[in-house]
């Protein structure tokens, strides 16, 4: 029998299902993130956020910090980073490296390939909303804590016999930051309110605060030049008093309160960006409407609102893996002990965390999840808080349509539709060719260049990849509308790469490439990764080519087009396994030989996950290949580098190992007391890689079947998950006991027909639209 027994055998352990969903705790309180201390560093402050607006919450009892963030808030201004003679170049760059001097070919196209200027602009801060609550006395009953199940952040603590309350959210309906307050000893009614606090703003962008003649406390700012271009927004902090029972006093650019039992204020933030190319917006106007209209509302409905629409997201999803008695630790004491105890309950909070943090950081009219999400302190923050477009942005998104966030790769649409704008500019500037280019990274102005330096940027494979992720929504949702709307976007790269292919003669074979290019940022030789057609170019490619067909299909449009781009798809080099039984980073077996054989990225390693060309079913040598790699490669990386490893380890259908990289990803290196990942330094994209990796190892689809427990380990031999989505539309409800399924459910909206495959054995369930089908054991044996 196998791992998991047959489908038979399986179903008629029903009966252990009670054993398996053995009473929870206390639901409510594991989803939260909590300690008994304020935050001291930024990575130890809570996230809050509705997509655009977002705030770290250090809870702080003398000072109470929440750094800011609004996602339009960059460096810089419109720009289009084309470089002169680029073009005239290029023939020579690709001479060069069809002739084999790398080195040559790559210094030539940092002279005079690369954008104009070879960089994207910074993500920036907006500031600090300070709360400043003075007390000498000692602080008893100290707690902070996000709950992921409402979004709001919680503090508590009493001194001078009085108790103090803070609770901090950021609504996605009404577009506020809300601040409710209380101070008051209910023994004592007498002593009157007891919340006494300033407010006041700070920030490191040049600005000014003013007391407004409504009384709004006004933070006003306009963004920085970045390097040769200039600062074309300004933007807007507004912060409201809108309820306060004791005295109010504006003096010194400061809102003072004095006596109060509670008060809530409200604060909003905008910025003159309207789209990449127009900065024509008025930020005051927009954050009056936006309180005007919030402070009309009552503290309950506010509350209500963002309730219930964070939970309309959030509660698709519940995920039980058992629990331990680590879990009744504070949150940043489970991160330090997770090595060396098992705590199999931080897996699904962590699980929980990355849902929560792509909900908070990316929503339908946001901008998408930057390296950070949307929050960050800084001016200049690393890789200036960019979309890295050669693994990070996407990673974002990978748990989106797996664990239920459809509605949350929407801004990632949108980028893809504008840069499939922008880079039609570069692509005609530096390759005289038809569609559009996006390079290895892009920003809020959607710049398209290759930047960094040829050696990280000379790159032109981002867009495609982006390309495959809305071909992914269509996949998962089936949604015809859809991908007529972003059909042009991929027709538009795929036509970059039928021009901007040359031919390659490799094995008696001519092949058509990508050139220049490389594997990202790994280096063949010392300091050298100008490459021609590396493996994870023509991956992609297959890919972007595949969705392009289909899509025309599907759509009854192009027969013409996509006939080339079938010819062209059929001409890219196939994966090949190299002399150490690797499989094969560039067109020459150079992976042994390589100067950096513990690199970060594993880019030819894309066909396993996020692809689905290479499945040790379907391309079992392969797939031996990619093991052989990443046993080269070894399991620790970077935050993310870890995250695409575990991804990896679960398509490869190896539980215990996947979980093992799970281990390394939640030790005290790489997550912070938060549960940010640590890069270091911080970097978002290694928690949307472990939350994907986590549904990944219970539930996969790439392969036309829905596949139950591919990568169960054995530290989780119990549990539960319901809502994953499948591609095909479906919904999935999974329970196992003992290591074994005991009962699926699945759902539909528009209905269809599912292989379900445990193991080796596989039932066909046919599931009517908008209906559930339970399975259960055909007969009991
Ligand atoms: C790529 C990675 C780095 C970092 C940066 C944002 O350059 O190689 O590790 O994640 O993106």
């Amino acid at each position: 029998m196998s791992r998991l027994g047959s489908v038979k055998t399986l179903f008629a352990l029903l009966g252990v299902l009670s054993l398996c969903t053995a009473v929870l705790a206390d639901t409510a309180d594991r989803l939260k993130l909590w300690y008994d201390e304020p935050a001291s560093k930024w990575v130890e402050a809570l996230p809050i956020g509705n997509g655009r607006l977002g705030g770290m919450v250090f809870g702080g009892v003398e000072m109470e910090r929440i750094q800011l963030n609004e996602d339009t808030l960059w460096g810089g201004g419109p720009f289009q980073p084309t470089r002169e003679g680029a073009l005239e170049a290029l023939p020579e760059i690709r001479r060069l490296i069809a002739a084999g001097d790398y080195a040559a070919a790559q210094a030539m196209a940092q002279a005079r390939f690369m954008a104009d200027p070879m960089t994207e602009m910074p993500y920036q801060t907006v500031g600090d909303l300070l709360i400043t609550m003075p007390n000498s006395e000692k602080v008893r009953g100290y707690r902070r804590e996000l709950d992921l199940s409402t979004a709001i952040a919680h503090t508590e603590f009493g001194f001078n016999g009085a108790s103090f309350t803070r609770d901090i959210y950021v609504s996605p309906v009404d577009q506020v930051m809300v601040i409710e307050l209380t101070g008051a000893n209910p023994d004592h009614p007498e002593w009157g309110g007891q919340l006494n606090a300033s407010l006041a703003f700070q920030s490191p962008q040049v600005t000014t605060v003013t007391v407004a003649d409504n009384g709004d406390l006004v933070l006003a700012g306009r963004n920085t030049d970045y390097a040769s271009i200039k600062g074309a927004l300004t933007f807007e902090a507004r912060l409201r008093v809108v309820e306060a029972d004791g005295e109010i006093v504006a003096e010194g650019g400061q809102i003072h309160f004095r006596g109060a039992t509670h008060a809530r204020l409200l604060l909003a933030a905008a910025t003159s960006y309207v789209s990449y190319d127009d900065v024509s917006g008025d930020p005051t106007a927009r954050n009056l409407a936006v309180l005007d209209a919030a402070a009309a509302k009552s503290a309950t409905a506010l509350r209500e609102a963002h309730v219930a629409e964070h939970q309309r997201l959030f509660d698709r999803v519940s995920l039980d893996l058992g629990t331990s008695p680590a879990a009744d630790l504070p949150t940043d004491e489970r991160v330090l002990q997770s090595r060396d105890h098992a705590d199999p309950d931080l897996a699904a909070l962590y699980f929980q965390y990355g849902r929560y943090l792509l909900i908070s950081s990316s929503r339908p009219g946001t901008q998408p999840a930057n390296l950070q999400g949307i929050w960050n302190a800084s001016l200049t923050p690393p890789w200036n808080g960019n979309y890295t477009l050669n693994i990070n942005a996407q990673m974002n998104y990978w748990p989106a349509e797996t664990t239920n966030l459809a509605e949350c790769v929407e801004p990632l649409t949108t980028m893809v539709q504008e840069l499939a704008q922008t880079g039609q500019v570069m692509a005609r500037a530096h390759y005289d060719a038809d569609g559009w280019v996006a390079h290895h990274n892009t920003d809020l102005w959607r710049s398209t260049g290759a930047v960094d330096g040829a050696l990280w940027g000379m790159w032109p494979t981002g867009g495609a990849w982006l390309c495959t992720h809305l071909w992914e929504h269509y996949l998962f949702s089936g949604d015809e509308a859809y991908l007529a709307e972003v059909y042009p976007a991929l027709k538009g790269s795929a036509q970059f790469f039928l021009d901007a292919m040359v031919e390659l003669e490799h094995d008696g074979q001519t092949y058509l490439v990508t050139s220049p290019s490389m594997s990202p940022e790994n280096s063949h030789h010392d300091g050298v990764s100008i490459v021609a057609g590396p493996a994870m170019d023509n991956q992609i490619l297959r890919d972007l080519f595949a969705a392009v067909i289909e899509s025309a299909k599907v759509l009854g449009t192009d027969a013409d087009f996509a006939a080339k781009v079938a010819a062209a798809r059929d001409r890219l080099p196939p994966d090949q396994i190299g002399k150490g039984g690797q499989l094969q980073e560039w067109i020459e077996d150079w992976d042994l030989e390589a100067p950096e054989r513990h690199h970060r990225h594993v880019s030819h390693l894309y066909a396993v996950y996020p692809s689905n060309q290479i499945t040790p079913r379907g391309t079992p040598e392969l797939a031996a290949a990619v093991r052989r790699s990443l046993e080269l490669r070894g399991d620790f990386a970077t935050g993310w580098g870890i995250g695409w490893r575990m991804n990896l380890a679960a398509r490869l259908g190896d539980g215990d190992w996947a979980h093992s990289i799970l281990e390394l990803l939640l030790s005290s290196d790489r997550t912070y007391p938060n549960l940010f990942d640590a890069h270091p330094p911080f970097q978002i994209d290694g928690n949307f890689g472990g939350t994907a990796g986590i549904a990944e190892m219970l539930l996969q689809s790439h392969t036309g079947e829905i596949v139950l427990l591919p990568a169960l380990p054995s530290a989780w031999p119990n549990g539960s998950v319901t809502g994953l989505r499948a591609r095909g539309g479906f919904e999935v409800d999974l329970q196992w006991a003992e290591s074994q399924v005991v009962e699926v459910t699945l759902r539909s909206e528009q209905g269809g027909t599912a292989k379900l495959r445990v193991g080796d054995d596989v039932t066909t369930v046919v599931v009517p639209a908008g209906g559930e089908v339970a399975v259960r054991p055909p007969t009991v044996e």
